[in-house]
Parts: structure tokens; sequence; C-alpha cells
């Protein structure tokens, strides 16, 4: 009865409301500008192994993602790029052998299909790698391929005197784009996929897919057809390709095809001017050169700057970083990465401050043989119920502080990452757009760029300034809102703030 009676109620409060309907004044909703621009987000990129545990086997697993999507969003991501979840016999999983399945260690398809609706019910997108220059030699392509040159799986691999080429050394290989049926599979795993609700893709290896004479522009247009794909099933998609090349010129023309591009250059030049103090003069000019050849080839290119990943040694480890004023100076980077156009990419950890370096064949008692592992380390929860401990200490972390500890302590590393996070979200001149404008007054110490975004009746300029020197300094500047620091600024500091958006030509 009392059900009948609510929608009774409800039928006449339908009815009133299609009867005024046109004396009620229109309510201005405000815009959700990360559906208008459904490609901008702040990336978390995540080491399955390292990272959560759920099933106390020490391994990370796709089902400890899922149990701590509240971690992510405590951190203020908005999107996950999960490295390869494919079967392989490599600890990283760049050799896959199935790509419609998931590697045991990680889980199953359904924990991944629960992986994604439960980060969509909470806005967060998810892209995987997608590793398709090679397969690993144990990909039953490849091992029928291999078995006869009259396998239907032969022209799958290039072959040299009877031996699959490979770009890359531990039982990789190659695989042949000029054959359409390999592009037409590479399709059928993207479907799979997108079909599974991912947002999209990183491209692995993307300027080693064709190796011929004209590489680029054949590379560049292979992705071209792929993004096409993509987007024939999800407009809305995105596809960031690593081109691993810190001469961002080598890399412009992949935006003929890609959404996205990692900036190498953006990241060397990070590295090179807060690490090193090197020609600190030339950060925002550099960065600006970047953006205006990328504009050139895409006027709407979404650049994913980053200061390190799992190819790299951790930033904290670097040399410039790792001597003195380590934590003030990987924060200035993390802040300059976070107000750059584009999506941002966040290396799991690197918001600890975590450190790991590369050995070359190091011998570790009760692992083996290491090279990149170390950069790849378990994620210091601090709490052993979810801690994953597949590799051994090298001791390297021992000093760093724990999740646990970080998130209770103010001003720590971690809770600046949150800071820098929402500041972004919160304003769209720094989540949306490619404006980027050197600031008029940039000198070797002061560094800074005006960011200016316009869409309907949301209007918004920040300007951006940071202290590369280990000296305070002191601005004079009017702002409309003081959104980060102070006017004077300390060593290694930031001041962020609003300005009247018909003043720009003041600050530039
Ligand atoms: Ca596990
Ligand atoms: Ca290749």
């Amino acid at each position: 009865m009392r059900k009948l009676l609510s929608i009774f109620i409800f039928i006449f409060l339908l009815t009133g409301l299609v009867a005024c309907d046109q004396d009620i004044d229109p309510i201005i909703e405000p815009i959700d500008l990360s559906l208008v621009y459904p490609q901008n987000d702040v990336y978390y990129e995540i080491f399955v192994r390292s990272f959560a545990d759920s099933d106390a086997d020490g391994i990370g697993d796709l089902n400890g993602i899922t149990e701590h999507l509240d971690y992510i969003e405590e951190l203020g991501a908005t999107a996950l790029w999960l490295m390869p979840i494919n079967p392989s016999p490599s600890y990283h999983g760049y050799s896959v052998t199935d790509y419609y399945d998931i590697e045991s260690d990680y889980g199953t398809l359904a924990d991944f299909q629960n992986l994604i609706d439960a980060a969509s019910l909470r806005g967060i997108d998810i892209i995987i790698d997608l590793v398709i220059n090679h397969t690993s030699d144990q990909h039953p392509w490849y091992i029928s391929a291999a078995s006869s040159t009259s396998s239907e799986y032969r022209d799958y691999y290039i072959w040299n005197n009877g031996t699959a080429y490979e770009s890359f050394v531990g039982g990789m290989k190659d695989l042949n784009f000029e054959n359409p049926a390999v592009v037409a599979e590479v399709k059928n795993i993207m479907n799979f996929y997108l079909e599974m609700g991912v947002h999209g893709f990183r491209i692995d290896a993307a300027k080693h897919l064709i190796e011929s004479n004209n590489a680029t522009l054949d590379n560049a247009l292979l992705i071209f057809e792929l993004n096409q794909y993509m987007k024939s099933i999800d407009p809305n998609s995105f596809l960031v390709s690593e081109v691993f090349d810190y001469n961002y010129q080598l890399t412009t023309d992949y935006y003929i095809g890609t959404d996205s591009l990692f900036n190498f250059s953006a990241a060397s030049n990070i590295w090179d001017k807060v690490g090193y103090g090197n020609n600190r003069f030339l950060l925002v000019s550099n960065l600006k050169k970047a953006y205006d050849d990328f504009r050139f080839i895409r006027p709407d290119f979404v650049d994913s700057p980053f200061i390190d990943n799992h190819d790299v040694d951790r930033i904290a480890s670097m040399g410039g970083f790792n001597t003195y004023n380590t934590l003030e100076k990987i924060a200035l980077a993390a802040r300059i990465s976070l107000t750059l156009p584009g999506s941002p990419f966040i290396y799991y950890g690197d918001e600890l401050g975590m450190k790991g370096v590369r050995y070359e064949g190091v011998n570790i008692p009760g692992y083996g043989t290491v090279y990149d592992e170390y950069r790849r380390q378990p994620f210091l929860w601090g709490d052993a119920a979810y801690q994953t401990t597949w590799l051994p200490s090298d001791g390297s972390n021992d000093a760093v502080d724990t999740l646990s500890v970080q998130r209770t302590a103010k001003n720590s590393l971690f809770s600046q990452y949150q800071q820098m996070i929402e500041l972004r979200k919160d304003n769209p001149a720094l989540m949306y757009g490619n404006y980027f404008e050197a600031y008029v007054n940039n000198t070797s110490n002061i560094q800074g760029y005006l960011r200016y975004f316009q869409y309907e009746d949301v209007e918004q300029a920040v300007l951006v300034l940071h202290n590369l020197s280990q000296d305070p300094y002191l601005v004079d500047l009017e702002y409309v809102s003081l959104l980060y620091g102070t006017l004077n600024i300390p060593a290694y500091g930031s001041l962020i703030i609003t300005i009247d958006p018909n003043r720009i030509e003041e600050y530039i």
C-alpha cells in the first residue's frame, strides 16, 4: 500500500513538474569537463606483481588492486595504467604467450572484469599495456611458425636465414606488421579488452613495430589504423604510445596516429634542470618547443608527462637527486610534471620517494640474476597484510617511509602528491587544454609558465612559478587567488596563482 502511495505521489509530482515547466528558471548545472575531455586524466602506473597481494602468496595481483581502489582515490589518480597482465614466462610480462588470458600469478579474466567494473564505479579508467612488437617464443603462434616453413603462422614473424628476428633479447620474437593477418590479430585483441571496458592502451615499443627505412612514418600510420579502429568502438578511448627517445623531434610524427606520447624529452629536462641544475633557464623554453612541435602535427595532442617509469632508475636514485635536498627536488619535479599540459603519469611508489636502480646481471641469493627488477620493487604499504615479497630487499628502501607513516605525516611526499593532484583536478587551466606560454620574467632561478583554459562559461588563467635554486626567491606579483605556496618562494619551492584572464599579456 505504501509503495502504491509513493508511486501516486511520484506521478503527481511528475505531472506537476511537467505542468509548470515553463515557469521554472533553468538551473545551470556546472559542466563536468571530464566528460568533455575524456582523455585527460591523472594516471597511476602499476607493476601488478609489486603492488598489492590479496592472497598471501607474496605476489601482487588484480584483486589486490581492486581491494586498494580506496588508495587510488586517496592519492587522487583518476586512471590506472597496468603493466602487462597477460600470461608470460618473464616476471615483467613483456613476452606474452596468450593475449586473451590473465597471468595466473595475477588472477583470472573474471578478476580483471571485476577490477574494471569496480574502478568504473569510482570513475577510474584503466588502460593496459599492448605488447605487440613481439610475442614470447613460447606463444603458440611462434611454436607453430618455428616448427615448419609451411605453418599458417610462419608469416607472423620476420625470418632471416631461418632465424626469427628479435629487436629485444630474451626470447621475444618480433611480429611481422607487413602481414595484414597480424594487424587483424591486434585489432581482435584490442576489441576483446575494449569490450571488457578498458579505456585504452599503452603501445609498448612503438618505434620498433616496423623497422623499415621509413620506420617513423610506417609506425605512425600503423598506429593511426589501430587508433581509428579503437575509436570506431569507443570514441572516448585513449591511446598512448611509448616512443622511447629523449629527442622529441624524433617522436613528433607519431602524433599522426597516436592520441598521446610519453614525453621523454620533458622528463630528461626535469632530471637535468632540477636534479643537476644544468642550464636551468632553458627548462620552460625547451618544454614549449616540444609542445609547439606536437601542436603542429596534432593541435589537440594529449601529452603524457612523467618523471620516471619502470624502464629507468627511480628519480630518488638518480644522479642529481640522490645527493642533497633529495625530497625537496623530487617534490619539485613532481609539481612540474603535475602542472604541465596533458595526462601526467605517476609511477607507483614515486609518491613515497621509493628508490631503485638497474643491476647488470647481478646474482641475488634466493632470487637469481637481476637487471631491471629493483626499479620495480614491492610497494611500501607498511602493512604486512598486502605487502608483496616476491623480490628480496636490496636495502635501498630501508630508509624510505612507508605509506602508513606518510599518510599521517604532515608535508610528507605522499601528502604533497595528494595536494598537487587535487589542485590540478580543481583548476581547469591546469587539467585541460594545451595552452603553455613562458612567464615573461623567467631567470635561471625562476622558471614559470602560464596555463589558460576556456570552455563555455569556464575561463581560468593560472601562473605557475618554480624556484630551481637553493635560495629563497621573492616575487612581487598581483594575483586573483593564491592556489599554492608563498610570494617568497623557498628553495626548490613553487608558487601557483590565478590571474585575471584579461591581463595574460602582462605575464607572458
Ligand atoms: Ca597474490
Ligand atoms: Ca618490430
